[in-house]
């Protein structure tokens, strides 16, 4: 039943607050015997403060987890994948199951996410693309034309047989710790599948959204179901609730999201809604696209730091919860700093229906990770109900 978290954390397992709370709610569990997805079993995590925060129910104290918090700001991770791709990594589920345990032993975090990409599963369908180091995803054929569409077929569970055995084995080590499935959305992976590669104005998805809006109705279908088919896949292997990054997004106005973005969107988070997993809708910039992101059928909406949560969740209107939203870049200050920064977001939270406590947008690279631990402590110790 418990949770082994591989042993190896010092800092985890000795007296900090939220861990040793997590024993209490483990035994209660075993009673009340919540069930939050399909398979009949009762889940360990359903009482934990992140589940309960994206419920809006009354939390111990607020949720912390981070976006990248896996990967390239720790040297753990730097030392696992020498000599290991990226995509390769994401294939190998002892690598996964490792990486994505690092920053919960490390920092305490509240939710854990399954290390993966969002290009993942294009590459598990036989798309030609790869990761490449410093750059990101580069596609070998981009998609322009209908008859680049037949690169797009249907994903079944046994396209990506590695992801279902690693959150099983992920899982067990994380007991009551939720893990975090995700994908990205039919809009961020068309732009990496249109322009080729990451992109700064997004100028050939555009053209296509705006020149054959029938194709590009059919591309971002297709990726929806792509994408759905992904999330199904990793909640059926137990993973606690899911996030639909839309990263880039943010480059749209709000009619051409809800023309041209948000049906495929809708789609996919609708696909997964009878599981009952809290549903995350994130994206960079988005603040004028807030409400229509909620729309589009989040649980949870994920604000970058560009608009305070209060004023987000105005915009998103009521029935929801957030996410967010401390800028990454204040990690680099002073620690004064970085709490004044956290007191900030945490005041403009204390009215909102349920917060998870998040960065804008993900870690940075070279973001000290003692900072990030250290951020994790005083939020938790600032909000201990
Ligand atoms: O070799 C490496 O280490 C490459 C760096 C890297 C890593 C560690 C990439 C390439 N992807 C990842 C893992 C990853 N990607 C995770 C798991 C880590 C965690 O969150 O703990 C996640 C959630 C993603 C999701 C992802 N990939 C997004 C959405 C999140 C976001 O930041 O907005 C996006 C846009 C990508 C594309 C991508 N993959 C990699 C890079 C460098 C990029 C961005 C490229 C660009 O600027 O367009």
């Amino acid at each position: 039943m418990r949770g082994r978290l591989g042993g190896t954390s010092a800092r985890a397992a000795q007296g900090h607050p939220h861990r040793a709370g997590h024993f209490f709610i483990r035994a209660k569990i075993r009673v009340v015997s919540a069930i939050d997805r399909p398979t009949g079993q009762p889940s360990q995590t359903y009482d934990s403060a992140f589940l309960k925060a994206c419920r809006r129910e009354p939390v111990p104290h607020t949720p912390v987890w981070f976006m990248r918090q896996a990967g390239r700001s720790l040297p753990e991770y730097r030392k696992v994948r020498e000599g290991t791709a990226m995509l390769e990594s994401c294939m190998r589920p002892d690598l996964v199951t490792e990486i994505t345990l690092q920053p919960v032993r490390r920092h305490g975090v509240d939710a854990a996410i399954f290390f993966s990409d969002i290009v993942v599963p294009l590459k598990a369908i036989g798309v030609d693309l790869d990761i490449k180091p410093g750059v990101g995803p580069v596609v070998a054929q981009p998609i322009r034309r209908r008859e680049d569409l037949a690169q797009l077929r249907d994903l079944t569970p046994e396209d990506v047989s590695y992801v279902t055995e690693a959150i099983g084995m992920l899982t067990g080590e994380l007991g009551s710790t939720p893990l975090i499935g995700f994908a990205g959305a039919p809009f961020t992976l068309a732009s990496y599948l249109v322009e080729g590669g990451p992109s700064k104005n997004h100028e050939h998805t555009k053209a296509l959204m705006y020149g054959d809006p029938q194709l590009w109705a059919d591309l971002l279908d297709r990726l929806a179901e792509i994408t759905a088919s992904f999330l199904k896949v990793q909640i059926e292997a137990g993973a606690s609730a899911v996030q639909l990054f839309d990263s880039w997004v943010g480059a749209l106005a709000p009619a051409d999201y809800r023309r041209s973005v948000m049906p495929a969107s809708a789609k996919v988070l609708q696909s997964v809604a009878s599981y009952g997993v809290p549903r995350i809708h994130f994206g960079v910039g988005t603040g004028e696209l807030l409400g229509l992101m909620g729309e589009a059928g989040a649980d949870v909406v994920g604000v970058d730091y560009r608009v305070a949560l209060d004023e987000a969740a105005r915009r998103v209107g009521p029935g929801k919860a957030l996410q967010g939203n401390l800028d990454p870049a204040v990690l680099f200050s002073t620690e004064d700093a970085v709490r004044g920064k956290a007191d900030e977001v945490l005041a403009a939270a204390a009215g909102l229906e349920g917060h998870v406590f998040n960065l804008g947008h993900g870690v940075l690279p070279t973001t000290d990770p003692d900072a990030l631990t250290r951020l994790v402590d005083y939020v938790h110790t600032r909000t201990q109900r």
